[in-house]
């Protein structure tokens, strides 16, 4: 997905009880966690990010509900939709991101790389552009 992966959460059925995902710092992906945030109360329909960043490393996961995510990077742009808890995708390039809702009350989990860094962000895309330009 315009370089970046599709990852398969590690996850345990149990019959008749539903399922357990789970995925670890460093074993199973390739960063240490240093932030855990997720958005949820999202009505249907409505669009979130608009934004890249320079050196965080994030992986994204939906597990309720129905989120279409819109990347785009020097690779190309794609659209992919997550709705099953054991799929992620890991965003480990300077990435415009969209995030559209499909269902209300879906969550977006994500797990990062660093701390909350408001320098790290390139919110103007235009700036996005330019910015792959001058890191080519
Ligand atoms: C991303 C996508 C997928 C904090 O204070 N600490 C935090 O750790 C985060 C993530 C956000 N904030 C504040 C910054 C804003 O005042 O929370 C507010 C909402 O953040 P934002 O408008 O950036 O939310 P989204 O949904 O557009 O983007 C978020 C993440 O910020 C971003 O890193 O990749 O989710």
């Amino acid at each position: 997905v315009a370089g970046c992966k599709v990852a398969h959460i590690k996850t345990i059925p149990t019959v008749d009880a539903g399922e357990l995902s789970f995925f670890e710092a460093n074993n199973d992906i390739p960063f240490d966690i240093k932030r855990i945030y997720y958005i949820s109360k999202v009505p249907e329909g409505v669009r979130r990010g608009f934004h890249a960043h320079k050196e965080l490393k994030q992986l994204l996961f939906c597990p309720y509900g129905r989120i279409q995510l819109i990347l785009e990077n020097e690779l190309g742009r794609e659209e992919i939709e997550l709705s099953d808890p054991s799929i992620a995708v890991m965003i480990d390039r300077p990435t415009w991101r969209e995030m559209l809702w499909l269902q209300k009350d879906s969550v977006l989990c994500v797990a990062a790389s660093d701390y909350y860094k408001v320098e790290d962000y390139i919110r103007n895309y235009d700036d996005f552009k330019k910015y792959l330009e001058e890191i080519r």
